[in-house]
């Protein structure tokens, strides 16, 4: 199933690449043929077929997460937060491309504040809250609506999940009063019409978002639409937040520089500047999560902002928690294929060539130490290759040792349905591709393991 959803977006992107070459009628015959040999060739190499053979997985190299661009390996955590940068540049140049540093005016409207309506009953214990965020620059602005959940009445501050959807708020609740999504949603999910959520679009996320189990545990959550940030489509690197700063694109010229998922990535630190000053949210205890695309969006903006505490990312896969050295399911040229606006240009030189990668995903993980961080996959995908998922967090492991900590995960695959690990955290699900409330109860346990 996985690899049937690579494949379909595969296509949408051959057919949109073929285009401007050759005639319709040529560009049909090159899906015909990606359909059937799994493959695709526009005049320059086919892409690799995906992997799926432990036994196939090349010998590969990884950099200690504690070398330098010298090579020089760290050994005090006083050299630690000049190291950290030089992960954070490494990664942002070669990968994610760099965001823009420059402030941006926020300004915040509180239009609804109640209690929760979950299942048709109003649920006093559970406030609802959402806000409108506009992010101003240069006469230019985006809007965010977000959506945040926290224990009713509580007179302590309480720590917050913080994580984006893909479907707009109201698909994350069954709760009549979220308000419907204006902004680009994906044509091919359920209740969109023209890219643009419908009332039938309510709820068909919400097990993802287990809101009383969070809210009852005792903590806040906080979402938002990830096409409020950045349309997941691809356009050249220009609308979204990218259009706040148009001299900023990636382009030929400037192909390091940010694609969607640093944008998405920017967007959730926004989240957080509201957040920090938001009545009842403890500042010190945010917590970033996503899911597959949100998930490795979780750890590049975990990885670069220290407001996140505990950083988790579920079934992040390639470009996320997964070694790309490993080779094994989803590789670099499917993913830069697939969605040629997710990470800059320069991640493009590594097609097919993973094993002249200077870095790897390990290097992601070791960014977010000494804070906690999470990792989940699940055992049936295999697209998102859940041992090179553990693994990054497993070579990880000396960050953390400088600080004493222990990240604790052995380097082979766990049983299913376990968490393990300590301040680098770990399970395998049994099952599908998804984000459940069984893997909230994991999240919520290591928050908990970890003082949050
Ligand atoms: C897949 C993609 C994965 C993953 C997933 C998702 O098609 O190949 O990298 O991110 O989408 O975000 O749902």
């Amino acid at each position: 199933m996985l690899s049937s959803l690579g494949n379909k977006h595969l296509a949408h992107s051959a057919i949109r690449n073929c285009t401007s070459f050759f005639s319709w009628i040529s560009a049909s015959v090159v899906f015909i043929t990606i359909i059937a040999n799994s493959s695709v060739s526009f005049g320059q190499s086919a892409i690799r077929p995906p992997n799926y053979d432990e036994s196939a997985v090349p010998k590969y190299d990884l950099p200690n997460v504690l070398a330098g661009k010298d090579g020089k390996v760290i050994t005090a955590i006083n050299q630690w937060s000049e190291h950290r940068k030089y992960l954070l540049e490494l990664l942002a140049e070669n990968e994610y491309g760099s965001m823009p540093t420059d402030l941006v005016d926020i300004e915040v409207e509180k239009f609804d504040d109640g209690p929760a309506i979950l299942q048709d009953k109003e649920e006093p214990g559970i406030r609802r809250r959402q806000f409108v965020i506009t992010l101003k620059r240069n006469g230019k602005f985006v809007k965010i609506d977000m959506l945040l959940w926290t224990p009713n009445g509580s007179f302590e501050q309480v720590n917050c999940f913080v994580g984006l959807n893909f479907r707009g708020n109201q698909s994350t609740t069954d709760d009549p009063k979220v308000r419907l999504t204006s902004s680009w949603c994906d044509a091919r999910n359920p209740g969109v019409v023209n890219n643009h959520a419908t009332e039938a679009s309510r709820a068909s996320q919400g097990e993802r978002w287990p809101i009383r189990e969070i809210v009852r545990a005792g903590y806040g959550v906080a979402t938002a639409h990830y096409g409020d940030i950045d349309p997941d489509f691809d356009d050249g690197f220009e609308n979204g937040v990218h259009a706040l700063f148009p001299e900023y694109r990636c382009t030929e010229t400037t192909p390091e520089r940010w694609g969607a998922i640093a944008a998405w990535a920017w967007g959730l630190s926004r989240l957080v500047d509201v957040l920090t000053k938001t009545d009842g949210i403890s500042p010190n205890g945010m917590m970033v999560l996503g899911h597959s695309r949100l998930g490795k969006t979780a750890l590049w903006a975990g990885a670069n902002d220290e407001r996140f505490k505990i950083v988790i990312s579920n079934n992040s896969g390639c470009g996320g928690a997964a070694l790309s050295k490993r080779c094994f399911g989803e590789s670099v040229a499917r993913i830069n294929t697939s969605f040629p606006h997710w990470f800059n240009r320069n991640f493009r030189r590594f097609n097919d060539r993973e094993d002249g990668m200077p870095f790897d995903q390990h290097q992601l993980v070791a960014a977010i130490a000494p804070r906690p961080v999470y990792i989940s996959s699940a055992s049936k995908d295999l697209w998102a290759d859940p041992l090179g998922e553990l693994l990054s967090g497993y070579h990880a492991a000396p960050a953390y040792s400088l600080f004493g900590l222990s990240g604790g995960l052995p380097s082979n695959l766990p049983a299913v349905n376990q968490s393990i690990g300590e301040t680098i955290g770990y399970h395998l699900r049994e099952g599908e591709h998804d984000l459940m409330s069984s893997d909230w109860q994991y999240f919520i346990q290591f928050a908990k393991r970890h003082g949050l």
